[in-house]
This record gives structure tokens, sequence and C-alpha cells, in this order.
């Protein structure tokens, strides 16, 4: 026949090859490489962002999805009892539209005491407080819903109702007056479904895989667990992925086991998988610049390629794509004082390792199903 054996073998091994394994190119873009093993990628916009012309551009060549980073939460959106002020988070979706990206509505309910409005800390709830509290969340989340289901593809629709030290529901104004927040989080997402049919409703938190998030990823799989057994409308996970890498280098793979079980269980309750806020805190790692980047890459591929080998992952997003616009120096500043170094790109728009690093992980992933947002 005049081909030999291992022409044979090689072709039919290059046909059994998941679609996702190609090459990364040299002129990848991370949204481009993400969509060969059919995952959108995408990233967070805060107002400084958004107020620069450079970023806006580095975010329409880099993503296929948008999460407004807080024009979206209900402080921002509602200064008083049936008060809304939509013209900031107008803003974002007319973007999203003309540059033709898919949005992430993040969140509509963040039941967090030290993140509600002050107007809602402050509510007199009276003499039936379980009802006035129904009818004060639900209206919030139905009227934000309701105005963004043609524009938005995926929703956070509660953010954070673990506490990470109990792994209890956390305690805030809210679930005092509702006597819990279990009815408020199946409202929320029963409201949602209905406003915004087609969207895919997401339960975010940020469990992750260091230790000490054990109580944290318990209670989360407690709540999935429970919202499955009440056919409550949740589609997905969202991880949020604020990981911190580690002075030492094993840590990785001993953390790997743990937090495997962690995503099987979520699966196998038959919830999707959505990265939501990626970024690699350098506060522990010394060195300079160099070193620095480098362990933030290594670590941030790691991560990936674990979260990337479940075909449940479909869509992952990174809390802002610049170090100058990231939230991390207001969080647990570096002992040394220096600016944290945990996006794909520097201060002055340049790439770093971290993103030719996920470049490399979304082209070596296996394919799987297009994503929805
Ligand atoms: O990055 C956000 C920061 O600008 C806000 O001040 C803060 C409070 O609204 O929220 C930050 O984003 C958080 C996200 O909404 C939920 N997960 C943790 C994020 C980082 O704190």
């Amino acid at each position: 026949m005049g081909v030999d054996r291992r022409t044979v073998m090689l072709s039919a091994a290059a046909a059994l090859a998941p679609l996702g394994a190609a090459r990364a190119r040299e002129d990848d873009t991370l949204a481009a490489a993400a969509a060969r093993c059919g995952l959108g990628f995408g990233t967070a916009v805060g107002a400084r962002g958004f107020a620069s012309a450079d970023y806006r551009a580095l975010v329409e060549r880099e993503c296929a999805v948008i999460t407004p980073e807080n024009a979206m939460k209900w402080p921002a959106l509602s200064p008083g009892p049936d008060r809304f002020t939509f013209e900031d988070a107008d803003r974002y979706a007319a973007w999203a539209a003309k540059a033709g990206k898919a949005l992430r509505g993040h969140t509509l309910l963040w039941p967090r005491q030290d993140r509600l409005p002050e107007w809602v800390k402050a509510y007199d709830f009276g003499p039936k407080p379980v009802e006035a509290c129904d009818r004060l969340v639900g209206r919030h989340v139905a009227t934000v819903a309701q105005r963004y289901a043609k524009r938005v593809g995926s929703f956070d629709v509660v953010n954070e109702a673990i506490d990470p030290a109990t792994g209890a529901m956390r305690d805030s104004v809210l679930s005092q007056a509702s006597g819990g927040l279990g009815r408020l989080i199946a409202l929320s997402f029963q409201l949602a479904r209905e406003a915004a049919p087609k969207a895919q409703l997401v339960y975010n938190d940020y469990m992750d895989w260091g230790t000490g998030s054990e109580k944290h990823r318990l209670g989360v799989l407690r709540l999935l667990e429970s919202l499955r057994k009440g056919a409550i409308p949740v589609d997905a996970l969202g991880v949020q992925a604020h990981v911190t890498a580690p002075a030492d280098r094993g840590a990785a793979q001993r953390r790997e086991r743990d937090w495997r079980a962690f995503l099987d269980e979520v699966t196998q309750m038959g919830y999707k998988l959505v990265v939501t806020e990626f970024d690699v805190d350098d506060r522990e790692i010394v060195g300079d610049v160099a070193e620095r980047d480098q362990q933030v890459a290594d670590y941030g591929k790691r991560w990936a390629e674990i979260a990337l080998s479940y075909p449940q992952l479909t869509t992952f997003v990174t809390w802002g794509l610049s170090d100058r616009f990231s939230w991390l120096d207001s969080f647990r500043p570096r002992a040394d004082g220096q600016h944290k170094r945990g996006c794909l790109y520097d201060d002055d728009f340049q790439p770093k390792p971290l993103r030719a690093a996920l470049i490399e992980a979304f082209s070596a992933a296996p394919a799987r199903a297009r994503p929805s947002t």
C-alpha cells in the first residue's frame, strides 16, 4: 500500500487527539486560544479600567466575555428602596453589545453584611420580617435580572453565601429577617430563572484548594446538594479562583487531590463550572520581578490545567487583565510593600509570563461543548 504502519498509527493518534489540543500560535489572543477548546475567555472591568481607551482596546482584543467588576452590584444599582440607577451598568452592557462580547452579570444577591447597601443594613423589616425580606430581595433580583435578561448570558445569582470560617451560611440583616439564608437563595434563583430563562445561573464563591479551606468547600457542597434536592434552578458553580502562589513550590501537587475531590463532587451533581475571578496573588513570593512573574505563571498554569481537565468548565474569566487596575493591592499587602503582580498584563499593558502560560494551558486542554456565554 505504500503507507507504513507507523504513519497509519500517527495519523490515527492525530485523529483521536482532542480538538483543543492545538498548538499555541505566535499571534494568538487569549480568546482565540480558549475558543479552540470550546472555552469562553474574559475579564472583569472596573471603573478605572473602563475609563481608559487603551485598556478597553486591550480587553476587546483579548476577551470574548466581560464582567462589570462592580457596576451591577446592589449598592451600585440601588441608592434606596425601590430606587434604581442603571446608567453605569447600562454603559457596560452597551459596550459589550457593540464590541460583540458576552456579558456576565455580577451579582444579584451578595448576602454578606459588609457588602449590602447602607439602606438595607438599616432597613425596617416590620412585624412580618420574612415576607418583607422576600419582597425586598425578590424585587431587586427580579428587576435586575429582567432588565439585563437579553444582554447577560450568565448571572452570578448568589455570591459568597457561605462563611469560610464555619462552613455555615453567613449571618446578616437578611438572614436574621428571613430566619436563615436558604429561602432567599432559593427565591433568588427561581426569580432569576423566571426573569431570564435563557441565562446560565451561577452560585459563585471563593472556596479554594488552600489549606484552611476545608470547611468552606464542605459548606459549598452542602449548599449545592440542598439546591439540587429542592430542584432549584442552578446551572453552575462559579469558582472565583483568587489563588495565592505559595512560597513552597510543592504545594500545588499536595493540594490537587482535595481540590479534584471537590470538583468531582460538584460535577457529579450535574453542575457546570465557571472560573469567574481568576488572579494569582504573589504576596508570599520573594525575589525580583522576573522570578515573581515566573512563579505566578507556573502556579497559575498548574491551577488552570486542573480546572481545564473538567469538560464541564466552559468559561474562564480573570479579575482584571492588568496589574494597574487590580484589586489585589487593597488586600493583604506584600511584606515589602511592593505593588502586586497577579494579572496577565503589567501596569503598562505589556504581557507577562502568566498570559503565555494560560495560552499554553488553553491550547493543550481537551475540547468541550461551546459555551452559551
Ligand atoms: O474587585 C472588587 C472591588 O473593586 C470592590 O471594592 C469589592 C467590593 O464590592 O469587590 C471586589 O470584587 C470582589 C467580587 O465582587 C467578589 N469576589 C471577591 C472580589 C474581590 O474582593
